[in-house]
């Protein structure tokens, strides 16, 4: 059983914290590869030879407006030809890690999102205060009501470098938000003044899984290299409510043969369980509109 950087289970202390901190999910050998791979596709995001990219200035799908770049999209995109990303993401130890949290086993993981967070070049860029999966503007019942779906899938960061960007309001991840931090949300979503909020600090190797309805926000520092790898895989239980989160990314380019033909072994099955929730959900061509 896989334990976090406080000796405590993964799988409780994501339940009673929101995320979890932990250690080693690279292969030393792998560490290297992924951190050059990673320079060959942040300057080809960066020149406008990549065009699946964050733009400073927006924080959701779709970045139609500007030039910085604060993430890139689809790592193991075949038109990328990285194979070291797909090697990783179907790397024994993180799939045991992502079992254990999600409770689930080999056969029933799915395939989902791998993109990589950057510094941007020219300016700082904030993330404002977000769920990812409710808006700020959803009423007290709505957010309840959304609060009480499972989840069915985990996202993580895992930092190739130091990286202190992310912080998080522990334990706010089942709860309707206080008056304070709803108006936080709305009002002033930028605010260092968050009640309880807590910056987390990773190493150079260290992942951060988090649910993706903790109260977070980012903050993009341009002279701080940062190169962290972000990626969620889900259960096939979700359904249609994974669809929704997942889909909004655009991802028709998965449900070819040159893409499959990439695939290490151990997501040949992760994979076909997408396709499948896709193709049950009526969205074969695997895009949906936006959440936020
Ligand atoms: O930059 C981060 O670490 C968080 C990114 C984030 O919140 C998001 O992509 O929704
Ligand atoms: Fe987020």
């Amino acid at each position: 059983m896989l334990t976090d950087i406080n000796n405590i289970p993964i799988d409780q202390a994501i339940k009673e914290n929101g995320f979890v901190i932990v250690d080693n999910l690279i292969p030393a050998e792998m560490f290297i590869r992924l951190r050059e791979a990673c320079d060959r596709v942040v300057d080809r995001a960066r020149k406008g030879d990549w065009n699946y990219r964050r733009l400073v200035g927006t924080q959701f799908p779709p970045w139609n407006e500007g030039t910085d770049v604060w993430g890139v999209q689809h790592m193991m995109h075949p038109d990328l030809n990285e194979p070291v990303f797909a090697e990783w993401y179907g790397s024994p130890d993180l799939l045991a890690a992502v079992e254990q949290l999600l409770h689930t086993g080999h056969e029933d993981l799915q395939f989902e999102l791998f993109n990589l967070l950057i510094n941007p070049q020219d300016s700082n860029f904030d993330l404002t205060w977000h769920r990812d999966a409710i808006k700020a503007e959803a009423a007290e019942e709505e957010e309840k009501e959304k609060l009480t779906i499972p989840h069915y899938g985990t996202q993580w960061n895992t930092a190739l470098y130091d990286d202190a960007c992310l912080f998080v309001v522990p334990n706010s991840h089942r709860r309707v938000r206080t008056p304070t931090e709803r108006d936080i949300t709305i009002n002033d979503p930028l605010s260092h003044k968050m009640p309880g909020q807590l910056k987390v600090d990773l190493k150079a190797g260290q992942t951060v899984f988090y649910d993706n309805n903790i109260l977070h926000r980012a903050s993009y520092d341009c002279s701080q290299k940062r190169s962290t790898l972000h990626a969620s895989m889900g259960t096939i239980e979700g359904g249609h409510h994974r669809a929704a989160v997942i889909l909004q990314h655009g991802l028709g380019w998965m449900n070819t043969e040159e893409f499959k033909k990439t695939l290490p072994e151990s997501l040949i099955k992760p994979h076909a369980n997408i396709i499948e929730m896709a193709t049950k959900a009526g969205i074969s061509n695997m895009s949906t509109k936006p959440i936020h």
